[in-house]
């Protein structure tokens, strides 16, 4: 492995920070996945959402850097969320967002939330009161929200009226969260609908949380955008407002590819990461949810979660390497190239043994997916994980 640039070395605050960065898993990356063409089945898949929390459990053991594990409901359906939370919690990890599905129900083919239907969104809000419950239970303090409404055709429905319907059922799921709880509203550009989405960008997701409250945030999912979008001014102008809530990481290289974060572009990542630091946004209580939102359809579960999180830990890294003082001193005298070159040169630098410093540091194995892969945990749970159900996209 090759040394990190000596020129280039974390200040003590950088390397709390890094030591405090965590990164939220989503229970749904350890079940099967697939495409629309074919889910492909993986041996030793957890075969309900207790086995993917102890799955989930492995990617924060190995990289000391994944306490929290979010859940999809209904997906993570279970009888008793406080058993649950406890055997997260006997696992070492805590029960993180709670995601509501609005489109996987026969009624809500023209909408959930901004259905034409008053019954039907009434449906759709009280789902979210069925969520705000396993938050009560489990522990959870963020109600992730996204919306799958949209439209097909012009003309199929009245664009303005829906956005009216939106407003009113978000604010009756708003009214009914504990003092404690966030509504994080997540956008998307495209998919299911492709005329029109009721939530298309972050535009429409903060004024939908402005007119809310401050405990209405947008969740900025890196997959979610056109080609060509610079994501990393979103961030910058979501944190502007304060409303930031979280990041669903992933990458796409064509549409909402859901594969792994930093793998299409980690210079992007990087990008984003420069923005979150140069903001003060890496604190722990700086109210920005580090999440994953991916799903692995051909390559294994739990190292692909650690591999990911690995990658948000090399992009933070960089993104502390860079020299401020040089980089602002370049920017203030008009000093195009100086200033890029500051970047550049924190994003060029090789910091992976600098992390593997770090967790040696925290009495960690240096690479987490060598130790991973030492620990015997995936034979172990290809031979005892036989029968029964796998979990999947949809259960
Ligand atoms: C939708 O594409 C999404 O990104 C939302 O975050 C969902 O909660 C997640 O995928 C899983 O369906
Ligand atoms: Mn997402």
């Amino acid at each position: 492995m090759v040394a990190h640039d000596p020129r280039l070395r974390l200040t003590d605050e950088a390397r709390e920070s890094l030591l405090a960065q965590t990164i939220e898993l989503p229970s749904w990356a350890f079940g099967n996945s697939g495409t629309r063409f074919k889910v492909f089945a993986q041996q030793g898949v957890p075969r309900d959402p207790f086995e993917k929390i102890a799955d989930a459990a492995q990617v924060h053991r190995y990289t000391g850097a994944a306490p929290r594990v979010s859940l999809h409901i209904p997906w993570d359906l279970v009888d008793d969320y406080e058993a649950l939370a406890a055997h997260a919690a006997d696992l070492g990890v805590t029960i993180g967002a709670i995601n509501s599905n609005l489109f996987q129900d026969d009624e809500y083919m023209l909408g959930s939330l901004t259905h034409p239907d008053p019954a039907v969104r009434k449906k759709a809000v009280e789902h979210h009161m069925r969520c705000i419950d396993v938050m009560r239970a489990t522990g959870s303090t963020d109600l992730k929200l996204w919306l799958p409404d949209g439209l097909n055709y012009p003309g199929q429905d009245n664009l303005r009226a829906r956005q009216d319907r939106l407003a009113e059922g978000l604010q009756e799921i708003y009214a009914a969260l504990d003092p404690e709880h966030r509504l994080v509203v997540e956008y998307k550009f495209f998919e299911p609908a492709f005329y029109s989405m009721d939530i298309p960008d972050w535009g429409t997701a903060l004024l939908h949380c402005l007119a809310l409250g401050d405990r209405a945030v947008v969740v900025l999912d890196t997959g979610h955008h056109a080609p060509g979008t610079n994501i990393e001014f979103i961030v910058a102008q979501l944190l502007r407002q304060g409303r930031l809530g979280a990041f669903d990481f992933n990458s796409r290289f064509y549409a909402d590819d859901d594969l792994m974060v930093g793998s299409a572009d980690p210079f992007q990542l990087f990008r984003i990461m420069h923005e979150i630091v140069s903001a003060g946004a890496l604190a722990p209580d700086s109210g920005v949810n580090f999440m994953l939102d991916q799903c692995h359809n051909i390559e294994p579960k739990i190292p692909a979660q650690i591999r990911s999180v690995m990658n948000v830990q090399e992009a933070t890294a960089k993104a502390l390497l860079v020299d401020t003082e040089v980089l602002e001193a370049a920017q203030r005298s008009g000093d195009v190239l100086g200033a890029n070159g500051a970047l550049m040169d924190a994003y060029n630098t090789d910091v992976r043994g600098l992390l593997a410093e770090l967790r040696e540091s925290q009495g960690l194995a240096p690479d987490p997916l060598t130790a991973f892969a030492a620990s015997g945990y995936t034979e172990k749970i290809v031979a005892e994980r036989v029968g029964g159900a796998q979990a999947g996209w949809g259960a």
